[in-house]
C-alpha cells in the first residue's frame, strides 16, 4: 500500500459510519452493555433519591458527584438496543417498531438528566428535588411503554 494515509482515512471513515450493531461482537454483548449502563445509572440515581427523600443526610458534594455519573451513564445504554435483542430481556419488541418514539424518550431523559446535573451543582435542594422528579418521570415514561 503506497497510500497509507488514504487507507487509514478509509478505515476510520468506515468505522465511524458503522451502525451500533457492529460495536458488539454478539447480541448478548449488546444486552449486557445496556443492562450494565442502566444498572450503574440506576445505582447513582438511587443515591440521589435517598438524599432527595431524606433517607440519608444531604451531602451536596456527594449528590453532585452522583449526578455527574448519571449524566455520563445516560449517554450509553441506547447503543445497546440493537435489532434482535428483545428476547429473554425486559425490553419490549415494540421498541424496534417505534424506534423514533423510543429514541425521543431517551433524549428527553438525557435532557432531564443534564438539568439535574446543573441543579446538583448549585447545591440547592429546592432546585435539585424537582429536577430529580423530572428525571424520574422520564424513566417511568419509557418503562411504562417499553419495559415488561
Ligand atoms: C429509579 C430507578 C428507576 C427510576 C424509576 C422512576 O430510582 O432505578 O428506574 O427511578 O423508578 O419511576
Amino acid at each position: 500500500m503506497k497510500r497509507p494515509f488514504l487507507a487509514t482515512a478509509l478505515v476510520v471513515g468506515l468505522l465511524a459510519s458503522l451502525p451500533a450493531t457492529a460495536q458488539f461482537q454478539k447480541p448478548a454483548d449488546a444486552v449486557k452493555y445496556r443492562q450494565s449502563a442502566f444498572s450503574v445509572m440506576g445505582t447513582h440515581f438511587g443515591r440521589i433519591g435517598a438524599m432527595v427523600q431524606n433517607k440519608v443526610p444531604f451531602d451536596a458534594a456527594a449528590l453532585a458527584a452522583n449526578a455527574e455519573i448519571v449524566a455520563t451513564m445516560a449517554k450509553l445504554p441506547f447503543a445497546g438496543f440493537v435489532d434482535g435483542t428483545a428476547e429473554g430481556t425486559k425490553a419490549l419488541p415494540v421498541i424496534w417498531t417505534q424506534r423514533a418514539k423510543f429514541d425521543a424518550g431517551a433524549e428527553k431523559m438525557q435532557a432531564a438528566v443534564l438539568e439535574l446535573n446543573a441543579a446538583a451543582k448549585t447545591g440547592d435542594m429546592a432546585k435539585i428535588r424537582p429536577a430529580f422528579g423530572a428525571v424520574g418521570t422520564t424513566c417511568k415514561g419509557c418503562h411504562d411503554d417499553y419495559r415488561d
